[in-house]
């Protein structure tokens, strides 16, 4: 007879399964958990028989795959509350850079911070995406821009995953923005992050991936492609901040070297879009980005529909350009400016997210074998995860088996 650690009962189970229709609906369900991991998933009356040390009955409740946020910047220092204020006061952004701000204010804000410092403040961010079910969640460095400051925020990013209960996948964005001490040699910075940074953040296990910003304003195709060369030599996954701004054939690129993600989209090609499909890139959405800097050309969805691309949606969560710390409301904008369905949300929330993570096979779906990260609603269907927004729902969140909220 098996042996549960724990026994959820009536449930209603969105599994997210790939391989079944729409939501991949249990409507009676039962699932089984045995070392942080589903033991068993399905219809309540085929339960096999066994011993739980703790059943809980869910009521009729609602349980989906945790979330998963794959796109966040949220270690950072200082905000950009007053730059947003002079913009909506007829400032340009242009002028903002020109007098030093912009993502250089908090290039120097995240430098002059003590890591402690650093650690609350993300903390706190980390903690209101969990409050709506996030059990996972990926930080970009990308702040720093010299080395200390880029180890600096990847070992505040590791201290939020020990301190938090999260899940917390690291991504070295050293290739963010030219630093200004290498203004006029943006080349030699290249030079540094390949033979400086990378080698010291893989040796000492600090990254799980490492992504770069392909743009005019930051580097270009051959920049980046040095650093993923390298990157790629030192058994490190690679994705790209790609074609937000422009088509900077980003796409393209990402998909060349086997990229995770490519991340962004707005002016990507059809091209762009068939080169991700063969390479098997999930396409990340960042509605955030999308609404704070008021852009209207939008992603290539029906491309990327047609194709199959898969489709992510994170938060972007970064003081900038999205200044967003709920996964729901990137969830909601998708819906509203990207016409995402709510199943489409819902996916790309769970289960294409942990795709652009390369932990698909250990999450982001409901099944038997991957970790037991389950967010538990108060819902009456899980459409409507991507109807309310600002709206508390969330009834437990469990991650690896483990309670994390009640
Ligand atoms: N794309 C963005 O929108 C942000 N970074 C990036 O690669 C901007 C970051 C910032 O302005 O602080
Ligand atoms: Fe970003």
């Amino acid at each position: 007879m098996p042996v549960w650690e724990t026994l959820l009962t009536n449930a209603r189970i969105a599994t997210m399964r790939r391989d079944a229709p729409g939501y991949g609906e249990i409507s009676e369900g039962a699932l089984a958990i045995r070392d942080g991991r589903i033991a068993w998933i399905g219809p309540q009356n085929e339960l096999p028989d066994g011993d739980a040390a703790e059943t809980r009955s869910l009521d009729g409740r609602w349980i989906t795959p945790a979330l998963i946020d794959c796109h966040t910047h949220l270690v950072f220092g200082g905000d950009r509350a007053a730059e947003f204020e002079q913009r909506l006061q007829g400032v340009s952004y242009e002028d903002i850079a020109r007098a030093g701000g912009g993502i250089m204010s908090t290039v120097r804000a995240t430098r002059a911070a003590p890591a402690d410092k650093l650690f609350e403040d993300a903390l706190s961010r980390v903690q209101a995406l969990m409050a709506e079910g996030v059990a996972t969640i990926e930080v970009k460095s990308g702040y720093g821009l010299d080395v200390k400051t880029e180890i600096r925020m990847l070992e505040v990013a590791r201290r939020l995953g020990e301190a938090s209960g999260a899940d917390i996948r690291t991504t070295l964005l050293a290739a963010h923005a030219i630093p200004p001490e290498f203004r006029e040699a943006p080349d030699a910075y290249i030079d540094l992050v390949c033979n400086v940074l990378l080698p010291e953040v893989a040796a000492r296990g600090l990254a799980d991936a490492v992504d770069a910003y392909c743009e005019s304003i930051a580097f270009n195709a051959a920049q980046v492609g040095r650093v993923f060369d390298k990157a790629r030599t030192l058994g490190l996954p690679v994705k790209l901040h790609a074609d937000q701004l422009s088509d900077g054939s980003g796409a393209a690129l990402a998909a060349r070297f086997g990229a995770l993600s490519a991340d962004h989209l707005e002016y990507t090609s059809p091209e762009g879009v068939e080169a991700m499909a063969a390479s098997g890139t999930v396409a990340v959405l960042l509605p955030g980005a999308f609404l704070t800097l008021g852009e209207t050309r939008l992603p290539p969805i029906a491309a990327m529909r047609a194709h199959d691309v898969p489709i992510a949606i994170a938060t972007d969560c970064n003081p900038g350009t999205s200044p967003v710390c709920s996964l729901r409301v990137a969830m909601m904008l998708a819906s509203r400016q990207f016409r995402l369905t709510p199943e489409e949300c819902l996916a790309g929330a769970t289960r294409e997210a942990a795709r652009a993570l390369g932990i698909g096979d250990e999450c982001g779906t409901l099944e038997a074998g991957k970790h037991a990260d389950i967010a538990i609603w108060n819902i009456s269907h899980p459409r409507e995860l991507a109807y309310w927004f600002g709206t508390p729902q969330l009834a437990g969140l469990l991650k690896g088996g483990h309670t994390t909220r009640p």
